[in-house]
C-alpha cells in the first residue's frame, strides 16, 4: 500500500490543553505521526511519497472561504497585535448569546471553534494545509488505479466542520478527500469513522446529502467528547435521510462489542452502493490510550482491517486520532496490514 506523508506536520505543535482542570502538554503531538511513518517503513508496507500540491480549491469544496481566510491569516494578526504563545479561544456563542462575528481575533476564533482544543501556532495553517494535500494525493492515487492508499495526516480532521475547528482538528481531511472523489465522477462515497470520538465535523458536512454515507463507531456522547453530537437517532435529514449512522458504545467496550457495531456499519455500507470507501482511521480505541475508554488490543486492529477489506471497495485510509504514542504505529499499521492480508486471501 502506498503511504502519503509530509514532514510539514512538525510545524504544528500546540503547547497545552485543559484536561480535568489541569493544563497538560497537548496529547496531539508531532511524535504521533513520526511513530506511524517509522512503523510503515519498518514493516515495508510500501513506498512513502510526498504529497502533490492541489491548491486551496479542493479544500474550499468543504470549508467556507471566510473560515479558511481567517485560519490562514490568524497567526499574522496575532503577531501584529503582540500576541505570544498559542492562540486559544475561551468564549463561544453558546445558548443565550448571539452568533455575530466579532472583529477581535479571539472573538472571531470563538466564532469559528467549538472547544479550546485546537490551538493555532505559527505553523498550524501550513501543517493542516499539507495534511489536506496528503489526503488529496492519496485520493488521487486511488483515482489513478490503486486499490488502497494511506494518507498519514496530522493534524487530524474529523471534528472540523465547514467553518468550525475543534478537537485537535482544523481541516477535515477525510471530507476533503471524499468530496474530491465525487468531483472526479464517483456518485457515492462511504466514510467509516473508527476513531474513538464521534466524527461530528464529517457528519455535519454531509448530514443533508445522499452522495456521502457516514457511519461512526464511538464513545457515547452522553459521557464522551464531543458530547453534543453522535447519538444513534441522528440518521440524516432531507435528501440525506438514511445516509448517516451512529454506533455510540459504552465505556469499556472491547473487540467483542466493538466488532458488532463494525459489522452493522459494514452492512450499511454494502447496502449503500458506495463506489469508494474512506476510513477515518483513529486508533484511540486502544486499551492504553491515555484519553479514551475503549479496550481494543493491538491484534484487534488486524481483524478490523480484514473486515474493511471484505467490503471489496477501493479504500482510502485517513489518519485521525490515537494518543498512546508508543503503540500508535503498530496499531495503525496493523489495520493496513490486516486489510492487505485479507485482500490476498480473498483474491490470491
Ligand atoms: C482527533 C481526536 O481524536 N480528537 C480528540 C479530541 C479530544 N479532546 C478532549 C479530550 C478530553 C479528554 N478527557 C480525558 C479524561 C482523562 N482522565
Ligand atoms: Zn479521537
Amino acid at each position: 500500500m502506498l503511504t502519503f506523508y509530509s514532514d510539514d506536520h512538525h510545524l504544528h505543535h500546540g503547547r497545552c490543553e485543559l484536561i480535568d482542570g489541569r493544563l497538560m502538554p497537548c496529547f496531539e503531538m508531532p511524535s504521533r505521526a513520526d511513530h506511524v511513518v517509522q512503523r510503515v517503513r519498518s514493516r515495508a508496507l510500501g513506498e512513502v511519497r510526498e504529497p502533490q500540491d492541489h491548491g486551496r480549491q479542493p479544500i474550499e469544496r468543504v470549508h467556507s472561504t471566510e473560515y479558511l481566510d481567517f485560519f490562514q491569516g490568524a497567526w499574522a494578526r496575532w503577531q501584529a497585535s503582540g500576541g505570544e504563545g498559542d492562540i486559544l479561544p475561551f468564549t463561544w456563542p453558546a445558548r443565550s448569546l448571539r452568533a455575530i462575528k466579532p472583529t477581535h481575533l479571539l472573538g472571531e476564533l470563538g466564532y469559528y471553534s467549538f472547544d479550546g482544543g485546537a490551538p493555532i501556532t505559527a505553523g498550524t495553517w501550513q501543517a493542516a494545509y499539507s495534511a489536506a494535500q496528503v489526503a488529496l494525493s492519496a485520493q488521487a492515487a486511488i483515482e489513478a488505479g490503486a486499490h488502497s492508499a494511506f494518507a498519514l495526516c496530522r493534524p487530524p480532521g474529523h471534528h472540523a466542520a465547514s467553518d468550525v475547528m475543534g478537537g485537535y482538528c482544523y481541516l477535515n481531511n477525510a471530507a476533503i478527500a471524499a468530496q474530491a472523489f465525487l468531483d472526479q465522477g464517483r456518485s457515492r462515497v462511504a466514510i467509516l469513522d473508527v476513531d474513538y470520538h464521534h466524527g461530528n465535523g464529517t457528519q455535519a458536512i454531509f448530514y443533508s446529502r445522499s452522495d456521502v454515507l457516514f457511519a461512526s463507531i464511538h464513545g457515547h456522547p452522553e459521557f464522551e467528547f464531543p458530547f453534543f453530537l453522535g447519538y444513534a437517532d441522528e440518521t440524516g435529514e432531507g435528501a440525506g435521510e438514511g445516509f448517516n449512522y451512529n454506533y455510540p458504545l459504552a465505556a469499556g467496550s472491547a473487540w467483542e462489542v466493538w466488532s458488532q457495531a463494525l459489522e452493522q456499519a459494514c452492512q450499511r455500507i454494502t447496502a449503500s452502493d458506495a463506489q469508494v470507501l474512506v476510513i477515518s482511521l483513529g486508533v484511540d480505541t486502544f486499551m492504553l490510550d491515555p484519553i479514551s475508554q475503549f479496550k481494543l488490543d493491538s491484534p484487534d486492529y488486524l481483524k478490523m482491517g480484514a473486515r474493511i477489506a471484505a467490503l471489496g471497495l477501493p479504500t482510502l485510509f485517513v489518519m485521525e486520532g490515537g494518543y498512546a504514542v508508543e503503540e500508535i504505529g503498530v496499531n495503525a499499521v496493523n489495520v493496513l496490514e490486516g486489510f492487505e492480508r485479507a485482500l490476498k486471501e480473498l483474491h490470491p
